[in-house]
Formats: C-alpha cells, sequence, structure tokens
C-alpha cells in the first residue's frame, strides 16, 4: 500500500496521508513519497493549489515510534538526524512552496503530525478532530516548527501548557485559541476543504505565492523593513499577467479568469 495517495484534478493537487493502521504516522518512506509530491506540486503549473489530509480515522501521530529501537542496550538514537534529513526540510518545503497548502485535519494530529498541519497555509479540522503535542509524553521537545508556530499562533502561556502538558486540543478549542482557521462537521470536512482549494486554485497564484512571503517575513521584521518588502512584492505582483485581468474583470464588471501567471 503506497504510504502517500496523490491526485490532481481542477488544479488541486490532494495529498492523502495513508498508513491508516499507524495512525499515518511518519517513516523515511512516507517523507520521500511526500517529499516527491510537495516537489511536483512547486514544479508543475497545472497545480494551483495543494490540499493535504489522512486516510482512515487519524491526520498523523507524528513519527513512527516502532521504528525506534530504545530497547536496553540499543546504541543511542540521534534524533538531529531525522530532523535534520527529514521533518525540518518538510516544513520549509510546505512553507516555501510558492502556491497556497490547504490542510484537512481529519482527526488527531500528534507530535510532528500536529505541526505540520500548523505548517500549511488555511487548516481546516473536523470537529472530532485534537491537536497533540505529544512529544513531552515521550522526553521530548515539540519539533516541526512547533516552538515557532505556537508562541506566536496562541501565545507563550498557551503554547508552553500545550508543550509541557501533552493534553489534546479539541478542533473548536483550536480555532478559539487561534490556532486553526476552521472547525467543521466531520461529514463535511473534505467538502469544504476542497470548495476552499478549489478556489484558491482559480486564483491569482503568483500573488498568492507573494502573500505568503510576506506573512512569512513578518514575525521577523520591522514595520519598517516590512513597508518595503511590501513594495518590493507589489511590483512583482503589479507585473503579474492576473493583476491586469483582475482589474479589468473588476471594471468590465465579470468574474476574473486568473491563469496563475
Ligand atoms: O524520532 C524522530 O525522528 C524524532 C522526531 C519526532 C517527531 C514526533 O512526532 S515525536 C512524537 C511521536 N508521536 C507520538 O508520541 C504520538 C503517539 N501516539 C499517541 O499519543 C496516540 O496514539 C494518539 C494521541 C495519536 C491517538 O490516541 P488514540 O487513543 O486515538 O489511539 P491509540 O490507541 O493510542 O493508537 C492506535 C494505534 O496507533 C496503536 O496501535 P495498536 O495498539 O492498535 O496496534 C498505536 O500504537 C498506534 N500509534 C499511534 N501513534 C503511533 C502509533 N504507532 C507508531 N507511531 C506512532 N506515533
Amino acid at each position: 500500500m503506497a504510504s502517500i495517495l496523490v491526485s490532481l484534478e481542477t488544479g488541486v493537487l490532494t495529498i492523502t496521508l495513508n498508513r491508516p493502521d499507524k495512525l499515518n504516522a511518519f517513516n523515511p518512506e512516507m517523507h520521500e513519497r511526500l517529499r516527491d509530491a510537495l516537489d511536483r506540486a512547486k514544479d508543475e503549473p497545472e497545480v494551483r493549489a495543494v490540499l493535504l489530509t489522512g486516510a482512515g480515522r487519524a491526520f498523523c501521530a507524528g513519527q513512527d515510534l516502532s521504528e525506534r529501537n530504545v530497547a536496553p542496550g540499543a546504541p543511542p538514537i540521534d534524533l538531529a538526524v531525522s530532523l535534520g534529513s527529514h521533518y525540518n526540510p518538510l516544513v520549509r518545503r510546505l512553507r516555501e512552496l510558492p502556491k497556497p497548502v490547504v490542510c484537512a485535519v481529519n482527526g488527531v494530529a500528534a507530535g510532528a503530525g500536529a505541526n505540520i498541519a500548523l505548517a500549511c497555509d488555511l487548516v481546516l479540522a473536523a470537529r472530532s478532530a485534537g491537536f497533540v503535542q505529544a512529544f513531552s509524553k515521550i522526553g521530548l521537545v515539540p519539533d516541526s516548527g512547533g516552538t515557532w508556530f505556537l508562541p506566536r499562533l496562541v501565545g507563550s502561556a498557551r503554547a508552553m501548557a500545550l508543550a509541557l502538558l501533552g493534553e489534546k486540543l479539541s478542533a473548536d478549542d483550536a480555532v478559539a485559541w487561534g490556532l486553526i482557521w476552521k472547525a467543521v462537521d466531520d461529514g463535511a470536512l473534505m467538502t469544504e476543504a476542497l470548495a476552499v482549494a478549489k478556489s484558491l486554485a482559480e486564483g491569482p497564484t503568483k500573488g498568492y505565492g507573494l502573500i505568503k512571503k510576506a506573512f512569512h517575513a513578518s514575525p521577523g521584521s520591522t514595520l519598517d523593513a516590512q513597508l518595503d518588502l511590501e513594495r518590493d512584492l507589489q511590483r512583482q505582483a503589479g507585473l503579474s499577467e492576473d493583476y491586469r485581468e483582475g482589474v479589468s474583470a473588476f471594471k468590465q464588471k465579470r468574474k476574473p479568469a486568473f491563469k496563475g501567471k
């Protein structure tokens, strides 16, 4: 069974984490396939948006712990190797992809699985889903950007409690805390997430990529630097075909037909 399912329809590349018997926990093969799918999303102009979700009852349980030999006498494991070769490049790929990434969290998102969801641009979750910073339960530190995303999204007090206690945060609370965008009824999740992804796939792809750049630069910027960045990005956006189309459509009182160029 392929650990990742990929399909392209109406500009949306749907990527499904597909190890349901392991709650879609990551092993090296799944990392490699996900990497290839995200590279395809970046390189193929036909792909205008990505939808990331999980098969079965979970979104992702983070690292597959059955792959870690911690038996007495087993050699120590250098987890920096795993982060350096798999998790960090994955988070960077998601953030740097110049196209929108929608995450449909269909069930529990734990450990790196939770933080990979947070690395996506728009996160919708099924009401029955939950977010667990499971790391402290096994003596680890939140990774995959967790120590960066959490305090920025929910503030230090709540971030610290999530990290130290490792308790599950419900989808509704995740919305109320500002961790994710939306919680929807379980049965409506995929329809709604796909509709959002499709609408993004019909949008001004270049402009969306520039919006991502601006927002990602913002936490480390001064207002002055951000104003300069907005000026530079707006120059690029203004040179796009989609800007001309957007303004023409507005003047002609019609729906724009963006081409992502
Ligand atoms: O190692 C490195 O590379 C460093 C990087 C680390 C990144 C990380 O993600 S570290 C954190 C790893 N993840 C976890 O610690 C989460 C462990 N899982 C859980 O806490 C719970 O399973 C969940 C909260 C995710 C779900 O709970 P629940 O009660 O709904 O399900 P369950 O009964 O605990 O799990 C169901 C099955 O999935 C079970 O298998 P079984 O008994 O039916 O054969 C369980 O062992 C398996 N499973 C769940 N999570 C993992 C897993 N198997 C392997 N790896 C997992 N992460």
